[in-house]
């Protein structure tokens, strides 16, 4: 028990916190969120800008970049259990993101700046004016909000809004600003023009990527390493019914991102078909790009043939309507399907992981036309160092003519 006694390391650690005190006072917080109809794997594209924009402010400053609570998605549909104020760790290694980025959850933010206060939020828009002579230039203004504000004032003059579900946030102080180009053309003004300690980006996604695929795209998307109890998962999924493990599969993995330099077709995968099948708004709106089901499972059988596989894993987001048909179409279809208690657990978006994770172990993957889903698994791939054939696939639509298959992009170290 504490005794009142004065004793030496009591005295370090006051000193040690009134240091800290000081030290902290000096991190700036970005904080950033997205159009709320967006989904999981276009946020996580998104999080690859601000932590480039964080990586460029930090040359003149401590900054940290605060991660978006998760929740509210639109495709997380799950009834019945809670699936806001989720925090990155619960999907994602916190570490691991670390080790590319000084990153804190939004909880951690609180704590550390003196509650759940942020002191300017910036909403992004577009120009209303669009493109002036149709000329592209990069152009970062303030304007008068093109759109609604989703943020109002309270009895004490203080803006409240979304706010990840916390509904005790509070701002300071809203203002539009009009910008066009990449991610860190904003630093300039967010080192000169505010002066606040905390400054969140709203409608981050308005700015795009300071270099696509670059080195600096990569580092960041290879420290975005899934959380190990949902690789874990996958990985116990995979033995037991897909007969696939690192080992047998030609896999080399390690838990320090920076270590894993794989050569592309190194991994041979596990002995199975990996399928992405999106369904839902991607068949609502009849795109010539996307299979009728037939189509889909017509396209699996060949590959099946064509690759001697005899199993397949599919990861769906197609409704019990249409998986009840797919499965009488193709009996040997696996798929990862959590009881309730592990769906309140891992929530809609760790069973999509698990479901990212098996495909990007199989031998060959096949996924859906422009699907952002689809894309992080070819990510995955790339990373686990396969062959680009056995990965850069997609199924065609049953009448398009022209079926362009998707692009390769190479890490660069
Ligand atoms: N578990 C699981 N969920 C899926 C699958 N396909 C889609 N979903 C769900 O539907 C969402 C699809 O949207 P995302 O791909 O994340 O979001 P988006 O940015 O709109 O991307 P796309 O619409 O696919 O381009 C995912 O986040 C999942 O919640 C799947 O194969 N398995
Ligand atoms: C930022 O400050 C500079 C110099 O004071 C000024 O010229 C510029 O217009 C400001 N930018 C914005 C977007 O307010
Ligand atoms: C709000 O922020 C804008 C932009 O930084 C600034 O011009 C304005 O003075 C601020 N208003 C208040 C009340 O602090
Ligand atoms: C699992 O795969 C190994 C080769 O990787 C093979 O020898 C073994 O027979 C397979 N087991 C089953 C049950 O298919």
């Amino acid at each position: 028990g504490h005794t009142g006694t004065w004793r030496p390391h009591t005295l370090l650690s006051l000193i040690l916190t009134c240091f800290k005190d000081i030290t902290s006072k000096l991190d700036q917080y970005l904080l950033y969120d997205v159009n709320p109809p967006e989904g999981f794997n276009l946020r996580r594209d998104v999080y690859i800008r601000m932590a480039s924009l964080v990586k460029t402010l930090r040359r003149h400053g401590d900054w940290v970049l605060v991660l978006p609570p998760w929740g509210r998605l639109y495709h997380w549909q799950s009834p019945d259990i809670h699936q806001t104020r989720i925090p990155w760790g619960e999907f994602f290694s916190l570490t691991s993101l670390q080790g590319n980025v000084p990153v804190i959850e939004y909880e951690e933010f609180i704590a550390e700046s003196g509650g759940p206060f942020i002191e300017q939020v910036l909403v992004l828009q577009n120009y209303a004016e669009g493109w002036t002579d149709g000329k592209w230039e990069e152009k970062v203004n303030e304007r008068p909000c093109v759109e609604r504000l989703m943020y109002s004032k309270d009895k004490q003059g203080y803006y409240r809004g979304w706010f990840w579900g916390y509904e005790e946030t509070r701002c300071v102080n809203v203002t539009c600003l009009s910008a066009q180009g990449h991610a860190s053309m904003l630093a300039p003004l967010l080192q000169n023009n505010i002066t606040s300690t905390s400054v969140m980006l709203d409608r981050a996604e308005t700015v795009l990527h300071d270099h696509y695929a670059g080195k600096d795209y990569w580092n960041t998307r290879r420290s975005m390493v899934f959380a190990k109890h949902l690789r874990l998962l996958g990985d116990e999924f995979r033995a037991k019914y897909l007969n696939s493990t690192d080992e047998q599969d030609q896999i080399v993995y390690n838990e320090d991102w920076t270590l894993i330099k794989n050569k592309l077709g190194s991994a041979r995968g596990g002995p199975y078909l990996g399928v992405h099948l999106r369904r839902k708004d991607f068949i609502w709106d009849h795109r010539e790009d996307v299979p009728s089901l037939k189509g889909a499972v017509k396209k699996i059988m060949s590959l099946m043939k064509k690759t001697k596989l005899d199993r397949v894993f599919v990861a769906t987001d197609a409704d019990d309507e249409e998986l009840a048909e797919l499965k009488r179409m193709l009996p040997e279809m696996t798929r990862f399907e959590p009881t309730w208690e592990d769906l309140e657990l891992l929530k809609d978006g760790g069973v999509a992981i698990i479901d990212q994770w098996i495909c990007a172990h199989a031998r060959f993957f096949i996924g859906t036309s422009v699907s952002t889903f689809s894309f992080r698994i070819h990510e995955e791939r790339e990373i686990l160092g396969f062959e680009p054939k056995t990965t850069y696939n997609r199924f065609c639509g049953d009448s398009e003519k022209e079926c362009e298959q998707p692009t390769h992009w190479k890490i660069v170290y």
